[in-house]
């Protein structure tokens, strides 16, 4: 009875902490950085329905509809609690280990690779059309919608009209109303349907309304690109992002390695720290090729030799000195959202829907602490693939030989319900990133 009665606070609280993390990476997002940097320094703003007149002007002035606009923007009002959540974006004390070992736990990784059953032939397909290896589209997907559960319920329109009206980024949300409109004038959903997060990222694939315009996908060719609704369209709309900056075919993101600390000295002279980009792309070394991280004593984390391909890679020492060399698909992933901890994310979730060990060389005493065992490869569907990952650290392109679905994985109700809540938060802090949002 006592069991009964404390499973659902357990539960309520372990969520509750999922939640706070989700929204952590989400605060860091390139959206954000994005947004960041377009804010305006309005020093006075106008009374709202002053502003809310020039607003609708505006967006006719720019070719949406008077029709949308009316309908969008008729009765409108500021929601106070989006202004509260956008002032108080999360700091966050966690390291990247502590962050990654919180956030990718047994039950994501069991949902990864039900869902990597699940969808099989479809994300062959997109393979196909967009040449993105199913396991990313499925890392990403999962980090910004807990696999579907979550995609944003507020309707968009307030939301993005509130912010817009709050000085501290009002240009880049001014544009994103904008877009979004255009979004529901071009009849690709419906205003009713155009819904997001508190931070105006919308669907499954946690786009800003620009990054719809620019990358949302009509893959079951019904006419709308349904990002909310549809998994052909939502698995597309993420591999075209991908693609579309740079994704290098059959090329995975890089891996944990071992940094001799003779070797430091001598790759701050040969491979300096960034000094542009976004925050996370100035964790990053210059590159270098794998030879001369080779020729300076960097190993695999295992203490074995780095493959042999002929592949450029940057050094990432985190802010808990575990040390990754990392590929060009990885920085693909920073576009995404500008965070080396997302993009750590998305790796190591990748490979472990491939069959990987998550932390494989976690002492015991800190998988306790972590209180989330360290996974085992899964008995047959994970091999196969893992095998056809070269020795260069490469992966062959096309052919996938992960196993035929079998049978739906279908999460409990429980689990169902509880994840309605996690991208809730992380949207919320994160999508300013619109990164995705914000085009490049
Ligand atoms: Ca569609």
């Amino acid at each position: 009875m006592i069991t009964r009665l404390l499973l659902p606070a357990v539960w309520g609280f372990v969520w509750i902490f999922v939640c706070a993390l989700a929204e952590i990476a989400h605060a860091q997002t390139p959206a954000a950085t994005a947004a960041a940097t377009s804010a305006t320094a309005t020093t006075e703003v106008p009374p709202f329905d002053d502003w809310l007149e020039m607003v609708r002007a505006d967006a006719v002035r720019q070719g949406i509809s008077q029709a949308t606009v009316d309908q969008a923007l008729r009765d409108v009002e500021l929601v106070p609690q989006i202004v509260e959540r956008d002032r108080a974006q999360a700091e966050f004390t966690l390291s990247t280990d502590q962050y990654l070992r919180r956030r990718l736990t047994r039950d994501l990784v069991q949902s990864a690779r039900q869902a990597s059953k699940r969808h099989d032939p479809l994300l062959d397909r997109v393979q196909q059309a967009y040449d993105v290896q199913p396991r990313f589209v499925l890392a990403v997907w999962g980090l910004e919608s807990n696999f579907g559960r979550f995609s944003g319920v507020r309707p968009m329109i307030p939301t993005l009209v509130t912010l817009a009206y709050e000085p501290r980024r009002a240009t880049f949300f001014r544009q994103q109303l904008f877009d979004a409109l255009r979004v529901v004038d071009r009849g690709y959903i419906d205003l009713d349907r155009l819904k997001g997060s508190w931070a105006g990222a919308m669907g499954q694939p946690q786009f800003m309304p620009s990054t719809y315009l620019s990358d949302a996908q009509d893959f079951d060719g019904d006419g709308r690109r349904d990002i909310w609704t549809s998994q052909p369209d939502v698995f597309a709309s993420i591999a075209h992002y991908l693609k579309s900056r740079g994704w290098v075919p059959g090329e995975t993101w890089g891996r944990e390695v071992k940094v001799p600390a003779r070797a430091r000295t001598a790759i701050e002279s040969k491979a300096p720290i960034r000094t542009a980009g976004c925050r996370a792309e100035r964790q990053l070394t210059q590159p270098l090729p794998l030879s001369s991280w080779k020729a300076l004593g960097v190993t695999r984390a295992d203490g074995k030799p780095l493959p042999v391909a002929p592949l450029d890679a940057s050094l990432l020492t985190t802010d808990s000195g575990t040390s990754y060399l990392v590929y060009r698909n990885f920085e693909v992933v920073l576009a995404y959202n500008c965070a080396s901890t997302y993009a750590l994310s998305v790796g190591l979730l990748a490979d472990a829907i491939d069959g990987a060990t998550l932390f494989p060389n976690d002492k015991p005493s800190k998988r306790k602490a972590a209180k989330r065992p360290t996974l085992k490869r899964p008995a047959k569907r994970a091999a196969p693939s893992r095998a056809r990952t070269s020795a260069s650290g490469t992966t062959s392109a096309p052919a996938r030989s992960r196993p035929r679905p079998t049978r739906r994985g279908r999460p409990s109700r429980t689990r169902s319900r509880r994840g309605s809540c996690l991208p809730a938060s992380r949207r919320a802090a994160r999508r300013p990133a619109p990164s995705t949002a914000a085009p490049g």
